[in-house]
């Protein structure tokens, strides 16, 4: 039997997609796939080599630094920037997003941001963790140093996202917006190989994912809606099932291949939701619609939204389109004042 394609084969293969680019852009794709190879080798070794638990640092969000947080961000720091094909940086872990001085980097046209280990709450009970990746062309003039703007661009401008699951396997799967395609981490090889193809949500979703230890803060149109997915109506196959395990990416990749939505709601104790709208929502709205989904805040679409600030949350509602629309129905039918 002929092996699946790899990733690197894959992206030279749909190269023409980019008929301006000289190869930027994959190379770019090709320096994620790399840290994501060193990323999953410390995970997987993690328990062994002690580097679980806390690094004793806060970082910028005042959440205690797990160890692997901090490799995984220097890990992707590095070898992008190693590429040359980045002129800036924003990550989870920064204050600040790094502006790339060297003259080769001043010249390149991407800039990335990214949540090099979502979910890293879970790193030491050995629940699935992601890193979450967003990438857009510079705004600002090449050959000068970044700028805000760069990085308060509008999901819209996205020119690939993607995300890493270190989970039973380690799974790359991301978008340039002709479609989303996953694929698998082969450490004997040493190669990630085509395994999901052109990923498209079910039609029907069934599975809902929401932390409802909130469920008394949401807004009462979140509300209605949780119960009106627990009421039995057999003919729609509820009452649904609830899948909720703490880390977006793993949340976001069953929902997309079996069907379901993920929440995370505004509330009294988070005023405009958890997740932060440019290195954790943008990205996977990108692959949601990609995938046939929808992603919203609750108003209107995530991709609309023009950030104004680099670590800015919003509500996030994100899923297979028909689930989406209905849970916007309900909002829509008890607005918040
Ligand atoms: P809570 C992880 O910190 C994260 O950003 C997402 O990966 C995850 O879905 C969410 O927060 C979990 O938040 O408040 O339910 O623990």
């Amino acid at each position: 039997m002929e092996r699946p394609i790899t990733l690197g084969e894959f992206i030279i293969e749909n190269q023409k997609d980019f008929p301006y680019a000289k190869g930027e852009l994959s190379a770019l794709l090709s320096s994620i796939k790399l840290a994501g190879k060193v990323v999953h080798q410390s995970i997987n070794r993690a328990g062994l080599s002690q580097i679980l638990g806390k690094a004793g640092k806060e970082n910028i969000q005042g959440e205690v630094q797990a160890k692997l947080d901090i490799m995984a961000n220097n890990e992707f720091i590095n070898t992008l920037r190693n590429r040359g094909e980045v002129c800036g940086l924003a990550s989870e872990e920064l204050e600040n997003y790094l502006a790339f001085e060297e003259p080769m980097h001043k010249e390149a046209k991407y800039i990335v941001l990214i949540d090099p280990l979502d979910g890293s709450s879970n790193i030491d009970v050995d629940i699935t963790v992601g890193t979450i990746f967003s990438i857009y062309r510079r705004v600002s003039p090449t050959g000068t140093t970044v700028t805000d703007e760069d990085f308060l661009q509008s999901g819209r401008n996205q020119v690939a996202a993607g995300y890493l699951i270190y989970g039973s396997s380690t799974i790359l799967v991301y978008t340039t917006g002709k479609g989303v395609n996953g694929f698998t981490f082969d450490p004997g090889v040493g190669s990630f190989f085509l395994s999901h193809p052109k990923i498209k949500f079910p039609e029907k979703g069934s599975i809902y994912s929401v932390n409802e230890g909130n469920y008394i803060h949401f807004p009462v149109g979140i509300k209605k809606f949780i119960k009106w997915m627990q009421q039995l109506n057999e003919e729609e196959n509820r009452p649904f099932t609830a899948r909720y395990t703490g880390s977006l990416v793993a949340d976001f990749h069953r929902n997309m291949l079996l069907g379901g939505i993920y929440l995370y709601p505004q509330g009294s104790t988070a005023p405009n939701g958890k997740l932060r709208l440019l290195y954790e929502c943008n990205p996977m709205a990108f692959l949601a619609e990609q995938a046939g989904g929808k992603a919203i805040d609750g108003k209107m679409n995530i991709m609309d939204i023009v950030p104004k600030e680099l670590h800015e949350r919003v509500p996030f509602i994100c899923g297979n389109s028909q689930m989406v629309t209905i849970a916007e129905k309900f909002l829509k039918e008890y607005p918040e004042d």
